[in-house]
């Protein structure tokens, strides 16, 4: 692949050519990254059935061991595509957690590289939060990162397998687990390194919402594919694509543009987007709103509807969809305003359903006061050939912390940007106060743990640090960016 020096006007092309052809809202393009384009032929979108990761078994009361490994899957019919999988699946299993009941998960490493799992909304001690140089070295592997890269200070090597121990002191919650490792976060997770985790817990089990096999975890991302259906991605740390990868194929719990039947009754879906860079605008066409009941972190307080979602890198949105407003036989696609299809339910029969979204969901913790006010800028910085994504102007330096907020308090924190930049903290939850100095978009309700930030905007989050002392990120999560710097640590003291 061809990969010219970057000159400031080439990036800024990148840019331009990213996705200002799709809606794209004045200079700047709505979507993030640089598109890959497949090199096999694609099969129709609604043809292949909508997956369902499997449930993860625990090994003993409150433990789970998990193996990663590589295996060969069929992701686009009649091709096989070798994937990085939790336990060689993609997604990964789904643990179904509780609060209240503390889980340990082994990580076994048996791939070719080393890793580190971060649990994505989790409140977990340090050592358990996936710190991008806490890593678990496969066997055999010579424990530097090859590439030319040199130890990181302070890096922590764990032969073979750790231990994670998840406290499960939070809100039910979609959850999200991925691999996090220092420099390479973004090829690892485009080979698969990522599932879901649902926190539940008494507040959630006593609402009547709909639950089972109308309860969907659908875990959205981009992937491009080689002529022999391997994962095509540039080469680590391309300036060429410096803006982030998109794929042209969206694929629904691992399956391309699925297909899903369902009765005419109102479905839970739980919305994850899993990609490295693309953002979605999601809507359901003929038309039909979206009842939001929880976002990142939790439960709303009451529901809020939605035409249109839009979601980046990282967020989740709970929503409930009521199939019922469509006809028997209907098809009811979940589209992305930006890109097309996404994925298609079609209304199969009409069946009882005692569901309801109750008009009060939850009672959220309340705000509190900020005690103290801090600034991270998200930019590109440097010139061609020497770029990187900085926050404050730094590209990340583990063990240099921007901030030492204090356990127990709230902390107001102005996040800009000269991009689009998915911004996410480890361990503190936050709520959107301000967006370019107007009141949050409705999309930006409850209590969040990344937060899409647009080119050029100034979005106040009030972020609490609750939970536990230590090191902590924020960072970008277009993958691409966050591999080229855009991190930063904060402990928490
Ligand atoms: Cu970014």
């Amino acid at each position: 692949m061809s990969a010219p020096p970057m000159s400031r006007r080439g990036f800024l092309g990148t840019l331009a050519g990213a996705g200002l052809a799709a809606a794209g809202c004045g200079a700047f393009p709505e979507s993030a990254g640089r598109l890959l384009t497949s090199r096999l032929p694609l099969p129709a979108p609604f043809t292949v059935p909508l997956p369902i990761p499997p449930l993860a078994r625990p090994v003993a009361p409150g433990r789970y061991e998990v193996t990663q490994r590589t295996a060969k899957v069929e992701i686009i019919p009649g091709t096989t595509t070798e994937i990085w999988g939790y336990d060689a699946t993609f997604p990964g299993p789904t643990f179904e957690l509780r609060r209240g009941d503390p889980t340990t998960i082994r990580v076994r490493n048996e791939l070719p590289e080393p890793t580190s799992t971060h649990l994505h909304g989790g409140v977990n001690p340090p050592g358990s939060d996936g710190y991008p140089t806490d890593l678990v070295v496969p066997r055999g592997h010579s424990a530097h990162p090859h590439g030319g890269h040199p130890s990181h200070p302070g890096m922590r090597l764990n032969p073979v397998a750790k231990d994670y121990h998840y406290p499960l002191d939070q809100r039910a919650a979609t959850l999200w687990y991925h691999d996090h490792r220092m420099d390479f976060t973004a090829p690892q997770v485009w080979r698969g390194l990522a599932g879901l985790a649902l926190v539940r817990d008494e507040e959630e089990d006593a609402l009547p919402l709909p639950r089972g096999e109308r309860e969907l975890p659908l875990l959205i991302c981009d992937r491009a594919f080689e002529e022999d259906g391997s994962f095509r991605y540039p080469r680590a740390h391309d300036p060429h694509y410096m803006a982030g990868v998109e794929g042209d194929v969206i694929l629904v719990n691992g399956a391309p543009w699925p297909v899903a039947e369902v009765s005419a009754t109102r479905h839970r879906l739980r919305l994850l987007n899993a990609s490295n860079a693309r953002r979605y605008r999601l809507r359901l066409a003929p038309g039909g709103r979206f009842t939001q009941i929880g976002s990142d972190a939790g439960l709303l307080a009451a529901p809020v509807a939605h035409e249109v979602i839009p979601i980046s890198p990282g967020e989740r949105y709970d929503v409930v969809v009521d199939f019922s407003a469509y006809p028997v036989g209907s098809a009811v696609t979940l589209t992305d305003e930006l890109a097309g299809d996404v994925m298609r339910f079609v209304v199969t029969r009409r069946a009882a359903d005692d569901s309801a979204v109750p008009a009060v969901l939850s009672r959220p913790p309340e705000r509190t006061r900020a005690v103290a006010m801090r600034a991270f800028d998200f930019r590109r910085t440097g010139d061609a050939g020497n770029a990187a994504w900085t926050i404050n102007g730094r590209p990340y330096r583990p063990g240099a912390p921007l901030a030492r907020p204090r356990l127990g308090t709230a902390e107001m924190w102005r996040l800009t940007s000269d991009f689009h930049h998915p911004v996410h903290l480890h361990l503190a939850h936050f709520q959107v106060l301000a967006r370019g100095g107007r009141p949050p978009s409705a999309t930006d309700a409850g209590w969040k743990d990344t937060v899409d930030v647009r080119p050029y905007e100034v979005v106040d989050v009030l972020a609490r640090f609750d939970g536990h002392r230590g090191r902590y990120m924020i960072h970008c999560h277009n993958l691409e960016h966050e591999d080229m710097a855009m991190m930063a640590d904060f402990d928490v003291v």
